[in-house]
């Protein structure tokens, strides 16, 4: 597991430590303070558009890799309207106990044109939970507005000596992020999920990339572009990693958190209705899990080029981008039913 704030710096300043022992008692007590090691600051920030895989990002974060629980949770337009992900932030936030920041972020791709799943995720992007939560919280718009801009968040990733970016949502807010030079040098990895390199270049018609990068392809090139180091979980791995109906029913059986069986189970229906999976397809926690505990998967370093409608392909003068191919057998699904246990 990776600690979350355990990496030490150890700041040893030669002349201070020079500082002869006759010198005055000040010098001395200077020298000691010098000499400690400085915790390094590692921010956490998950940037996501809940949406049902979403959810179980931050219910897995909060329950059971409490390490790497965000500090910081971004809300993007995607698999709901901006309104719609922000409200469902604010919920899961509170449902789920995190002391996370909510952030307002992007509620538009750059481009200007909003995506739609329909109702995948629900016409609410939350199971039809949304109404019934927001009124069990006491959540408003207008404590909603009141949270972190962009812009304010930025201020925290300069105050950072690393952070960690979760991205599993349209890109389009750390690309807004990373137009600032200083905010990009922070930025150690981003762990996202999008596009399909093999699933996407056969022959399917016009709709060529997977919904998170079909959401802003600008934004994609953008951080494609960028310096950051990528993690990317896509589609061709997340899709057959779904969760079965039995194992939902297993879950159920535990007899805790029954909103997030609600979750899971409208996700179900909205894979047999599309014809993905017959079950589950939680594309949204893998990313997380990696950032959690990088030897459960196996990799591939891959070249790739990003276009302008968020097709990724492989290119030999593309940028590297680490890619997940696999996951130890039931180790996601163990997770979350240790998840559930927690709320025993
Ligand atoms: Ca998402």
């Amino acid at each position: 597991m990776r600690n979350k704030i355990q990496n030490l710096l150890f700041l040893v300043i030669g002349t201070a430590l020079s500082a002869s022992v006759s010198s005055c008692k000040e010098q001395t007590s200077e020298a000691i303070d010098t000499a400690m090691p400085k915790e390094e600051k590692v921010l956490t920030i998950f940037d996501g558009d809940p949406g049902t895989d979403d959810a179980y990002c931050l219910f897995l974060a909060s329950k059971v890799l409490t390490d790497i629980e965000p500090d910081y949770c971004v809300a993007t337009f995607g698999n709901s309207t901006g309104e719609n992900t922000r409200r469902n932030t604010a919920i899961l936030n509170k449902y789920l106990g995190m002391k996370s920041q909510l952030v307002l972020g992007a509620e538009k791709p750059f481009n200007g044109i909003e995506p739609s799943c329909g109702d995948f995720h629900g016409t609410d992007g939350l199971a039809e939970l949304q109404s019934s939560m927001l009124e069990r919280y006491g959540i408003t718009d207008e404590n909603i507005s009141k949270n972190l801009t962009l812009e304010q968040l930025k201020d925290s990733i300069k105050a950072a000596d690393k952070v960690n970016y979760i991205a599993v949502g349209p890109l389009t807010s750390l690309a807004t992020l990373i137009k600032d030079p200083e905010v990009e040098k922070k930025i150690d990895w981003v762990y996202a999920m999008g596009g399909g390199i093999d699933y996407f270049n056969k022959d399917i018609g016009t709709f060529n990339t997977e919904y998170n990068f079909a959401g802003d392809g600008q934004a994609v090139v953008a951080v494609f572009n960028s310096k950051l180091n990528i993690l990317l979980a896509p589609y061709d791995f997340t899709r057959a990693k779904f969760i079965t109906p039995e194992q939902i029913d297993e879950f159920a059986a535990v007899g805790t958190y029954p909103e997030m069986i609600q979750i899971l189970n409208c996700n179900k229906a909205s894979n047999a209705r599309t014809g993905q999976a017959n079950g589950a397809i939680l594309h949204d926690i893998f990313p997380l899990l990696y950032l959690s505990n990088e030897s459960a998967f196996t990799t591939k370093d891959e070249k790739l080029t990003a276009d302008a409608h968020g097709h990724i392909e492989r290119n030999a003068n593309g940028r590297t981008v680490r890619v997940l191919t696999d996951i130890q057998d039931q180790y996601h699904q163990k997770l979350i039913k240790e998840a559930f246990m927690t709320g025993k």
